[in-house]
């Protein structure tokens, strides 16, 4: 087996952590990845070499003792030289091979694997402006992605203003891909990209939402994209073919069997 290209630490299962799998899958490269269930990730150092701490090193002293920012709501252990790779000290956080490098932004992560893969392959576009359409995907699916992560993380405290906000985030971007998909197989041309990478990753992990609707019954709320296939039918039908397409179907198969039934 080769060397790994990339470390990736994060929790698991992670579908911001599948995009880069599936590039490396594509691409015939390793990515080395550390990481536990959410609910454990206060038990580990979040370091360029993550490990379990013991349970004496888990303190309000110890140095890298941090408050979380972001979907966690215990203590995190992050080092300094975490911060320093990762100055917004989220996961997933990748390093380079030798460690020296820090990688954040899951899209960021996915495109360092397709600058190191095989640039025939084309995962990251023909030429610049290939490239530069699959950056205007990425960076919309981040921001939908934002919203999203805001949205799911509410769940249990929906507000209509952050109810409102998804909607039409969501509205948004399914309007854009389902424009997109009327001329083109994939979102970049007819070749796979980056850009079906992420849509698929983050696509679904918003789709999460149809499991939660029980937690938005007490405030009156359907979830968003109930029925949405009649609205957005390329764009489901993308997500469809995209995942059961055998790398996909490796991360996503389980996870999105959901959507299908
Ligand atoms: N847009 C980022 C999202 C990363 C993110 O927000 N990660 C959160 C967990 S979902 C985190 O690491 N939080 C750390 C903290 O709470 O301190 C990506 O795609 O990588």
């Amino acid at each position: 087996m080769s060397e790994p290209v990339l470390k990736v630490f994060s929790y698991l299962p992670n579908p911001r952590v599948w995009k880069a799998l599936i590039a490396a899958d594509l691409l015939n490269l390793q990515i080395e990845v550390a990481g536990d269930k959410p609910s454990n990730l206060d038990k580990w150092l979040w370091d360029h070499e993550a490990r379990l701490l013991e349970d004496h090193e888990r303190h309000s002293g110890n140095p890298a003792a941090r408050e979380s920012r972001r979907g966690f709501s215990q203590t995190l252990f992050k080092t300094d030289a975490f911060m320093l790779a990762h100055p917004f000290g989220t996961v997933p956080a990748g390093f380079s091979e030798d460690g020296n490098v820090g990688i954040f932004e899951s899209n960021s992560i996915l495109r360092a694997v397709a600058r190191l893969g095989d640039q025939g392959i084309g995962l990251y576009g023909r030429n610049v402006s290939e490239a530069s359409r699959i950056d205007g995907f990425l960076d919309s699916i981040l921001v939908f992605s934002r919203e999203a992560q805001e949205y799911l993380l509410a769940m249990d405290k929906m507000t209509t203003y952050q109810y409102e906000r998804m909607a039409e985030a969501f509205e948004f971007f399914s309007a854009g891909i389902e424009q997109t998909l009327q001329h083109n197989r994939f979102l970049v041309g007819d070749e796979m990209t980056l850009a079906d990478i992420a849509f698929a990753c983050d696509f679904s992990q918003f789709l999460r939402e149809r499991l939660m609707q029980n937690r938005l019954d007490p405030v009156d709320l359907h979830c968003i994209s109930h029925d949405a296939e009649t609205a957005y039918p390329r764009t489901f039908a993308h997500l469809q073919n995209l995942s059961t397409h055998a790398v996909f179907e490796k991360y996503l198969g389980d996870y999105n069997a959901h959507i299908w039934l």
